[in-house]
C-alpha cells in the first residue's frame, strides 16, 4: 500500500452534498442539497471526521477539495461525454430502469458500459487516496456497483461497506444485462452489501449462487480466498423527529392553513409529491382522479388534488417525453373538468424548502403514493412524521419499499385504475376513527425508526462482518 490518506471514514456517492450556485455577484458558491442521505450520513461524518467524494454536477475540470459548513468534500470530475454516457446513460438509461422491473426499456450500449468502468474507476481510486489505514468506506447506490472490488484491489485493508438505495431486481430481469457478471462480482468487493427490503438481499445472493458459482448460505457469500460477504436488508428513513419538530412550529402551521386557502378552502385535499419520474406512477394517480371526478364522485369546488413533480434527468429522453405526456393530461383534465378558479389538479414543477413540503404535508387530507416500483419512498414517510395529530390518510402502492413498514396506509396496486379509485374513496371518506388508528401505528414505526437508527445499524453490521479490519466507527446516537 502506497501512501494511506487520512479519512477514517470515506462515503463515496455519485453526487456531493452540495450543488454549485451562481450569486448575484457572478461568484460561484456551493449551496447544501437537503437530501435523505445527506441527512443520515453527515451527523455519522461529522462523528468521525469523515471525507464525502462525489461528483459535483457539471463539466468543471478538476476541482479542489474543499470544506462546506464543517464536512470534507472531495470532487470527481465528470467531462460532457461522461456525464452523457455515465451518468444518463448507463446509470439512468439502463440500470435505472432495469432495477424497477423494466417500467420502460433499458437501453444497452456497449460504449455506456465503458463510460461506467472508466468513471467507477476514478471513484475507486480517489478513495483509495483518501483512506487511512483500516479505514471503513461506505460506497453508495447504482452508479457505483463496480467501486467495491475495484477498492479492495487497491487497498485491501479497508473495510468496505455498500448500499443500493433503489429496488435489486430479481434474477429473470437482471439477467438480461450483458454486463451481469462484472456487476455482481463488483458488488461483491464489499465486506457488506445493503439492500431496502430482504426480498432484494435474497435475489442478490441467488444471482451471486447461479452466475458467479460461488457457495452461499443464508445471507451469506463464501468466496474462493476465504472472506464472507453479507447481503442484508437495511430499510431507509428520515429525520424523523427533525420533520414533526418542523410541522408543529408556527410558521409551518401558519403556511398550512394559507396554502388551504389559496386552494379556495376544500374540504378535501389530496396531494402527490414526486421527482417527475416514470416509475412513480404521476399519469395513472392523475387519471384515476380525474375518472373519480368525471364521474361525480368527486367535485372540483370541495376536493382538489395537488400535484407535485420537480423535474429531474431532463437530458434524458424517456424523462422529456414523460414531462410532455403530464403536461398534456393535466391541461386536458382542467381543460374538461376545471372550473373559473377552481382546477381539479393543481400541478407545480418546483422544488421547494424543507418547511414548505412539511406545510403541504400538513394541509393534504390524503396522501397519494402511487409508484409502480421505489426502493423506499421517503415521501410516505415524511407524511407521516408530519402528522403528529394522528390525522391524514396515506394512499400507498404495495410496490413501493414503504410498503413492507406502513401495512396500516390504503395499500394499492398502481396497475390497477379501479382498484386506485376505490382506495382514494375510501381514504376520503374514511371515519375519524379508523384515520386515527392507522395513523398512530404507522407514526410509531416511523418515529422508532430514522435515519440515523439506519445509519448506526448498517455500520455496526459491517463492522461486525470485518472484526479483522481495526478502526470502528462512533454511531450517531451515543
Ligand atoms: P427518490 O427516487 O428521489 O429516492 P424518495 O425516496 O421519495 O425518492 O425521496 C425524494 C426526496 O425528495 C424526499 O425527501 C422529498 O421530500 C424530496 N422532494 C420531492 N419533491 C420535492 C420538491 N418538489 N421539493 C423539495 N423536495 C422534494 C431514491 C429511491 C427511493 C429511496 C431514496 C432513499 O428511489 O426509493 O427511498 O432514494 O434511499
Amino acid at each position: 500500500m502506497a501512501h494511506p490518506g487520512s479519512a477514517d471514514l470515506v462515503i463515496v456517492a455519485n453526487r456531493l452534498p452540495v450543488d454549485r450556485v451562481t450569486n448575484p455577484d457572478g461568484s460561484s458558491g456551493w449551496r447544501r442539497s437537503p437530501g435523505g442521505l445527506v441527512t443520515a450520513v453527515e451527523p455519522v461524518m461529522r462523528a468521525n471526521d469523515g471525507i464525502w467524494i462525489g461528483w459535483p454536477g457539471g463539466t468543471d475540470a478538476d476541482l479542489e477539495p474543499f470544506e462546506d459548513e464543517g464536512m470534507k468534500l472531495v470532487p470527481i470530475a465528470l467531462s460532457a461525454d461522461e456525464v452523457e454516457e455515465f451518468y444518463e446513460g448507463f446509470s439512468n438509461g439502463t440500470l435505472w430502469p432495469l432495477y424497477h422491473d423494466v417500467v420502460a426499456k433499458p437501453e444497452f450500449h456497449r460504449e455506456w458500459w465503458d463510460a461506467y468502468v472508466r468513471v467507477n474507476r476514478r471513484f475507486a481510486e480517489q478513495a483509495s487516496t483518501c483512506a487511512s489505514e483500516n479505514a471503513t468506506v461506505w460506497v453508495h447506490d447504482y452508479q457505483l456497483q463496480l467501486v467495491p472490488q475495484m477498492l479492495r484491489e487497491l487497498r485491501p485493508d479497508l473495510r468496505i461497506g455498500f448500499f443500493l438505495h433503489i429496488p435489486f431486481p430479481p434474477a429473470e430481469l437482471f439477467q438480461q444485462l450483458p454486463w451481469r457478471r462484472q456487476l455482481l462480482e463488483g458488488l461483491l468487493g464489499a465486506d457488506l452489501v445493503g439492500f431496502q427490503l430482504p426480498g432484494a438481499a435474497q435475489n442478490f445472493v441467488r444471482l451471486v449462487r447461479q452466475r458467479v458459482g460461488h457457495k452461499t448460505h443464508r445471507d451469506l457469500v463464501y468466496l474462493p480466498d476465504g472472506r464472507t460477504v453479507r447481503a442484508k436488508a437495511f430499510p431507509i428513513s428520515i429525520d424523523s423527529a427533525g420533520f414533526e419538530e418542523l410541522a408543529r412550529s408556527e410558521v409551518v402551521e401558519r403556511r398550512a392553513v394559507e396554502i388551504r386557502e389559496a386552494l379556495g378552502s376544500p374540504s378535501r385535499v389530496f396531494l402527490g409529491v414526486d421527482r417527475l419520474d416514470y416509475t412513480k406512477g404521476i399519469y395513472a394517480r392523475l387519471r384515476a382522479y380525474a375518472e373519480l371526478v368525471a364521474e361525480g364522485e368527486l367535485d372540483v369546488d370541495h376536493a382538489v388534488f395537488v400535484q407535485v413533480a420537480t423535474p429531474s434527468r431532463e437530458e434524458v429522453e424517456q424523462y422529456k417525453i414523460l414531462r410532455d405526456e403530464i403536461d398534456r393530461l393535466v391541461g386536458r383534465i382542467n381543460g374538461d373538468l376545471g372550473r373559473i378558479g377552481r382546477p381539479a389538479i393543481s400541478y407545480l414543477h418546483s422544488s421547494y424548502p424543507r418547511e414548505e413540503m412539511a406545510a403541504l404535508y400538513r394541509c393534504a387530507d390524503v396522501m397519494v403514493v402511487t409508484p409502480y416500483r421505489d426502493g423506499m419512498n421517503l415521501v410516505a414517510k415524511e407524511y407521516v412524521a408530519c402528522r403528529f395529530d394522528n390525522d391524514g390518510a396515506l394512499v400507498l402502492s404495495e410496490f413501493a419499499g414503504a410498503a413492507d413498514e406502513l401495512r396500516q396506509a390504503w395499500l394499492v396496486n398502481p396497475y390497477d385504475i379501479n382498484g386506485m379509485k376505490a382506495a382514494l374513496m375510501e381514504a376520503s371518506r374514511a371515519e375519524g376513527k379508523d384515520v386515527t388508528r392507522r395513523m398512530k401505528a404507522m407514526r410509531k414505526q416511523v418515529m422508532e425508526h430514522d435515519v440515523a437508527a439506519w445509519a448506526d445499524s448498517f455500520l455496526a453490521e459491517l463492522a461486525a462482518v470485518s472484526p479483522d479490519h481495526g478502526k470502528t466507527v462512533r454511531p450517531v446516537k451515543q
